[in-house]
């Protein structure tokens, strides 16, 4: 590190509170100037910790996060550099504390707003254990082509036409290696000490310097520019007499602020010629990824999307369903039939259909304790388990035997009728491929017995439906198997199934391709996923709020054998 420069290319900082974009802004730099090492080696963000993914180029990178000041000291001894982007309430605590660490060297304190009596206190510490504080209210500071603290030097093409990713020569305000130059403002009288230490012979090397602020004379009152500070008191604090002083003491001040970049350039090569200042080698630095969010937003790239979705949108201002806004929804009383045709079938339903499957849900949501589902939803309850693994032990149950033989009753139903079969030309045939006719058969139910879930559902269907076609072929279907045996009765999955053929043809809504689609994929069985939940997460709570023990199937209802 060179005398006066309190950073170097190996610098390694600490930030503390997790700001993404300083940081990265940071890691930018660093590619930018071809550090091998990142400039940040940890991050303190109070009470978490892990990895936080950042780019360092165009790798990314891993850089721990740590719970306390302490711990991220620990972890990185070799990173003396403390960048503090604390609130202003808790600045000065977080400051004192790594100052106080042996490790840390210098303590940035970003924060405006830090009580000056606490700026004191951490100064006053600061000078009495040789370390350095820049800040509170700072944006930082830059060592060209080395190390940048957070946000400072402004935009990456900002610093590009700086050439702040290679070191110089001229340094901005007083850290400079070979020649000053002093930005002031009206208002105070700090440009003052440097005419004193000019005239004084103290500053030696040459001083380009210009005090802003020479509008305010057109100004008839006062008038504060940017913040508190700059606005000029008496005329020693106008930005003119500043000048003056500036250049009655030696320093090189141009006419206008426009004047000021050539001052510069003339100085620096006269600085050149005179061989006290070796010329920087130009290098080319390695182009900054631009990161992708904000390339696709200009347009410059496009990038394939891993998923596609059709049924929701969440992005606006409400969620919308098939393009229905949730306002509407609700300001139109939809129901949850309606909810359900907008995400699974992507269009309005008519009433009498969208009230038919609030009615298929209603019917479905609960048959006892005793059922496959239920059953294994309270054994899971009774067994501790919290409510979505009893939930989904029971789902697990719906399949072609217990509730999720509905799309296959509807298939086979649909293929029967639309070949013109005979009903007993159809269960003889599937009984020959050795196939139970789906939505056929109950374990309780029979001709004696029928499921009251199905008369209602038909009954519905009569009142409501255009057409009833393959309903009516169920029917037939169920006369020939119950000729066969007392309990081959249409059930519930067989009249949601056929009833649901009828919907989706009768309603003129579906193309003959979407019902065929809708068929194959097997939309239907959700009907009874989604009701048999209601009712299997009655179950679960019932259990625990029975507080019910282990459950122990008995002996005596085993028959053990050989
Ligand atoms: N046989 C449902 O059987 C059950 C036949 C058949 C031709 C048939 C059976 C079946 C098709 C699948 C189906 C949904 C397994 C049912 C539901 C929800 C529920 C449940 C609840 C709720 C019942 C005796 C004789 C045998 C069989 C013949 C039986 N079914 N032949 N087509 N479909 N149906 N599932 O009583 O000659 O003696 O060998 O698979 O639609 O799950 O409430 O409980 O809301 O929770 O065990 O309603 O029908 O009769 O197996 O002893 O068979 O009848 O081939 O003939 P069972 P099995 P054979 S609704």
């Amino acid at each position: 590190m060179a005398t006066g420069q309190i950073f170097s290319k190996t610098t390694q900082a600490l930030f503390y509170n997790y700001k993404q974009l300083p940081i990265q802004r940071m890691l930018d730099f660093d590619f930018l100037c071809g550090r091998e090492t990142p400039s940040v080696a940890g991050i303190i963000n109070p009470g978490s910790d892990g990895f936080q993914k950042l780019f360092f180029g165009q790798e990314e990178i891993a850089i721990p996060v740590h719970p306390t000041i302490e711990a991220a000291c620990n972890a990185h001894p070799t990173a003396d550099v403390f960048i503090n982007f604390a609130s202003f309430r808790s600045a000065a605590a977080s400051s004192m504390s790594a100052l106080k660490q042996p490790t840390l060297r210098v303590v940035a304190i970003i924060a405006e707003g830090v009580p000056e009596s606490d700026a004191k206190q951490l100064i006053s510490y600061a000078r009495a254990n040789n370390k350095v504080i820049i800040g509170p209210a700072t944006v930082g500071g830059v060592q060209a082509g080395a190390f940048k603290i957070g946000d400072t030097a402004g935009t990456i093409d900002n610093i590009i036409q700086c050439k702040l990713y290679r070191p110089g020569s001229v340094g901005f305000v007083s850290k400079s290696v070979k020649m000053m130059v002093v930005l002031g403002e009206l208002g105070g009288s700090d440009e003052y000490s440097l005419v004193e230490a000019l005239k004084q012979g103290k500053v030696q090397k040459p001083v380009v310097a210009w005090v802003s602020g020479t509008c305010a004379r057109l100004f008839k009152s006062e008038v504060q520019f940017g913040h508190a500070g700059a606005k000029s008191g008496g005329e020693l604090e106008s930005a003119q007499s500043k000048n003056q002083a500036l250049r009655d003491a030696g320093a090189v001040v141009p006419t206008s602020f426009e004047a000021l970049e050539s001052v510069i350039k003339e100085t620096f090569e006269k600085l050149v010629e005179e061989g006290n200042i070796p010329p920087v080698p130009e290098v080319t630095p390695p182009p900054i990824p631009e990161d992708l969010n904000t390339a696709i937003k200009s347009g410059k790239v496009r990038a394939p999307t891993h998923i596609i979705s059709t049924i929701s949108d969440d992005r606006g201002e409400e969620p919308c369903y098939a393009g229905v806004p949730m306002s509407t929804i609700i300001e139109r009383g939809y129901g949850v039939g309606d909810v359900i045709s907008l995400l699974w079938f992507k269009r309005s339903l008519p009433r009498y259909c969208t009230q038919f499957i609030e009615i298929c849900v209603m019917l479905c949501a609960d048959h006892g304790p005793c059922v496959s589902g239920a059953h294994n939803s309270i054994v899971t309850a009774r067994a501790g388990k919290d409510l979505v693994s009893s939930l989904v032990s029971g789902l697990l149950t719906i399949g072609p035997r217990f509730g999720g033989a509905i799309d296959d009753a509807a298939r086979y139903f649909k293929d029967a009728y639309d070949r013109g079969l005979m009903p007993y030309e159809f269960v003889e045939g599937m009984k020959k491929k050795g196939i139970r006719v789906p939505g056929i058969g109950h374990r309780i139910k029979s001709r004696d017995n029928r499921d009251k879930r199905v008369q209602l559902l038909q009954k519905y269907a009569h009142a409501h439906f255009p057409s009833v076609k393959y309903m009516e072929y169920a029917v037939q279907v169920e006369t020939y198997t119950l000729s066969k045996a007392n309990n081959l009765v249409m059930n519930v999955d067989g009249a949601i199934g056929s009833l649901f053929l009828d919907l989706l043809s009768g309603s003129g809504m579906f193309s003959k391709q979407e019902i065929d689609e809708i068929i194959e994929i097997g939309y239907l069985n959700g009907l009874f996923v989604l009701a048999r939940s209601i009712g299997l997460i009655g179950h679960t709570f019932d259990q625990k709020r029975l507080k019910q023990p282990l459950y122990r199937h008995p002996w005596e209802d085993v028959l053990y054998t050989k």
